[in-house]
């Protein structure tokens, strides 16, 4: 048979009855099988080119609804999950943002292996890696021409080493791709806040970006300005994010120098995916990948999109394995637990985001076993669920009235919905229904994650629903609500294993009871009960609202109510992004009473907690 007749009796049989309905074909088939058959013919070819052309074709018959990704943001939404690594002078200084007056001897591994992190980031599933090349605090990872902060002034091998290099070499040889961090905020440098940073910002970022091979994203992140040593200066210095920064003319250096990369951008220009809104591991449940080219993004669109956004600008949910971002040996207990990982990938990768999961290293210059471990449990248990699938995935089902309906040959136990558009034609889908037939009736499925509503909103590149096990022998699946006809490329049903039992919420709250009393707005007191001593003050800010987030401390301790020792003042770094625990240590002191008062918050007019701690 010729590819003509192959390819006419394939669309005949199967997609006849689809094509009278279309609006539009943009490919006209003959020209384009005769045209392909003979290219196919010289090629030798033909089955190959057969495969594509229909493939092409069945594509073409659809029109694309709304904005679509591009080639670089379709293969950086298909590595669904990559890792970030934190390592700087702060592991070194137990601290998340560094003053940028660290001194570099401190950077002194004493077992760095990128290996070692790269075959551990690649068991637990992640496609790549993206290092933080330069932190807050200004000191390089690799030794850059243009300043002296960096490893060319550490002991770590006589000041010979480049970190980002050998991570970048690592990545290679695992097979995954490397990306890198680049902190906008420079604490370090006396320019900062004047334009002649960014020049200086500029020229690192075009070393990194022609001196490492291929680099899949560019993080920059959106924490800028405020306190910093600036080269001696010691103070505040704030810049407007949107304009300061020029980042028009960064972005054209970025397309030149590296086209297949993409771009992280929070503050000016619209970067090629966006942040999340927090820093815990979830993005909304609604989650529309467009937002619009122009104008401010609230919140609530960096959480939910923008239904009718202009530009594809999908999700990134970042989250650390631990509490901090940085390696503290005090978290070393609070390693996220497998269930906590799992939900965060159902929150993320599960809702049509891409997962870049974190990993500190160790002052070793290690990644600790007990986070390895977790994250190679993490990657088994997806596999777990997602491959030893018990019903068969269905791949482009064939909606009819938008509603597909699985049948199992027997009563099957399952708790998790797997739906995935072509995104390629746009993000189409708004609202859809899932039912399980159940001892003779249907009952309304809703996902457990989510609460107020059933959840069932959104697809895009996928999208995983948990929902209680049911033992049903159908479960039907109906789209309610969508932009354009949906093209669906794939449906799946499996039963993920209960992992309840295993430390839920490690690496989160403790409850204390001391007695707890305000004076004012800004200042309250800690009540021990007893005399005791104590070597550090903890925080655990408010989880939910900004409001009453404690910035800027002063802590103080009493026996008598009449002399106050202080046991610290300072910032909380990163404490609005990611509300975690945060530990003031201070030199064994007597206290009855604990006074603490919130110089700056972050929002609000009272201070507020979640939770204190006073570590003996
Ligand atoms: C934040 C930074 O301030 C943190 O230190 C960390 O790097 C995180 C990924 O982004 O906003």
């Amino acid at each position: 048979m010729t590819y003509h007749k192959l390819i006419v009796s394939y669309l005949c049989k199967q997609k006849y009855q689809n094509m009278r309905k279309l609006k539009t074909i943009l490919i006209p088939p003959l020209v384009a099988c005769t045209t392909l058959s003979t290219w196919a013919q010289t090629k030798r070819s033909g089955l190959f080119m057969l495969v594509t052309l229909v493939s092409i074709m069945l594509k073409a018959q659809v029109e694309p609804c709304g904005p679509v990704p591009t080639e670089n943001q379709l293969r950086w939404q298909e590595m669904e999950m990559y890792a970030f690594i934190h390592y700087s002078l702060n592991t070194y200084t137990d601290q998340e943002w560094g003053f940028g007056n660290e001194d570099p001897k401190l950077f002194n591994p004493s077992s760095l292996d990128c290996q070692q992190w790269a075959r551990v980031c690649k068991q637990a599933g992640m496609k790549g890696i993206i290092f933080t090349a330069k932190h807050h605090c200004g000191f390089c990872m690799w030794p850059s021409a243009y300043t002296e902060y960096s490893v060319k002034n550490s002991p770590w091998k006589d000041g010979k080493g480049d970190v980002v290099r050998e991570l970048a070499d690592a990545c290679r040889k695992e097979g995954l791709k490397f990306a890198v961090y680049l902190s906008p905020w420079d604490r370090n440098h006396p320019d900062y806040g004047k334009p002649e940073y960014i020049t200086y910002f500029r020229n690192q970022l075009r070393e990194l970006l022609t001196q490492y091979g291929d680099i899949f994203e560019v993080w920059f992140d959106g924490a800028n300005g405020g306190d910093g040593w600036y080269g001696g200066a010691n103070e505040t210095r704030r810049i407007d994010a949107k304009t300061y920064y020029e980042w028009g003319e960064t972005f054209r250096m970025i397309r030149e120098l590296q086209p297949k990369c993409m771009i992280w951008n929070d503050g000016g220009d619209r970067g090629d995916l966006r942040w999340v809104g927090n820093e815990a591991g979830s993005v909304g449940e609604t989650n529309w990948s467009l937002l619009n080219k122009e104008g401010d993004v609230s919140g609530n669109m960096l959480r939910f999109g923008l239904e009718n956004g202009d530009s594809w600008v999908a999700a990134e949910t970042n989250t650390s394995i631990r509490p901090g971002w940085f390696y503290h040996e005090t978290e070393n207990e609070n390693v996220k637990s497998l269930s906590k990982l799992m939900d965060t990938y159902y929150k993320s990768v599960g809702r049509n985001s891409t997962l870049l999961l974190n990993f500190p290293i160790a002052p070793n210059g290690r990644i600790h076993p007990t986070d390895s471990l977790r994250g190679i449990a993490f990657k088994k248990m997806i596999d777990e669920v997602f491959q030893k699938n018990i019903v068969k995935e269905v791949k482009h089902p064939n909606l009819v009235n938008r509603s597909f309906t699985l049948t199992f040959k027997k009563p099957t136990a399952v708790n998790r919905f797997l739906a995935e558009e072509d995104i390629s034609l746009g993000q189409r889908v708004k609202k859809f229904a899932l039912e399980a037939f159940v001892d003779g009736q249907w009952i309304p499925l809703k996902d457990e994650l989510v609460e107020g509503h059933d959840g069932l909103t959104t697809i895009g590149h996928r999208r995983i629903i948990c929902f209680p096990t049911v033992k049903a022998t159908q479960l039907r699946f109906t789209i309610t609500d969508c932009k354009a006809e949906p093209v669906i490329q794939k449906l799946g049903l499996y039963l993920a294993p209960d992992i309840s039992q295993d430390t839920p919420n490690a690496g989160e709250k403790h409850a204390s009871d001391y007695y707890i009393f305000f004076a004012t707005d800004n200042m309250m007191f800690v009540n021990l009960d007893q005399e005791t001593t104590v070597t550090a003050f903890r925080y655990l800010p408010p989880q939910d609202s900004r409001d009453g987030i404690i910035t800027h401390y002063r802590i103080a301790a009493t026996t008598d109510w009449n002399h106050w020792e202080t046991l610290g003042e300072g910032e909380f770094s990163n404490i609005v992004n990611n509300p975690i625990w945060q530990t003031v240590r201070c030199k064994p002191t007597r206290a009855k009473v604990i006074r603490v008062e919130g110089g700056r918050l972050a929002q609000g007019k009272r201070m507020a907690y979640s939770d204190v701690e006073v570590v003996k």
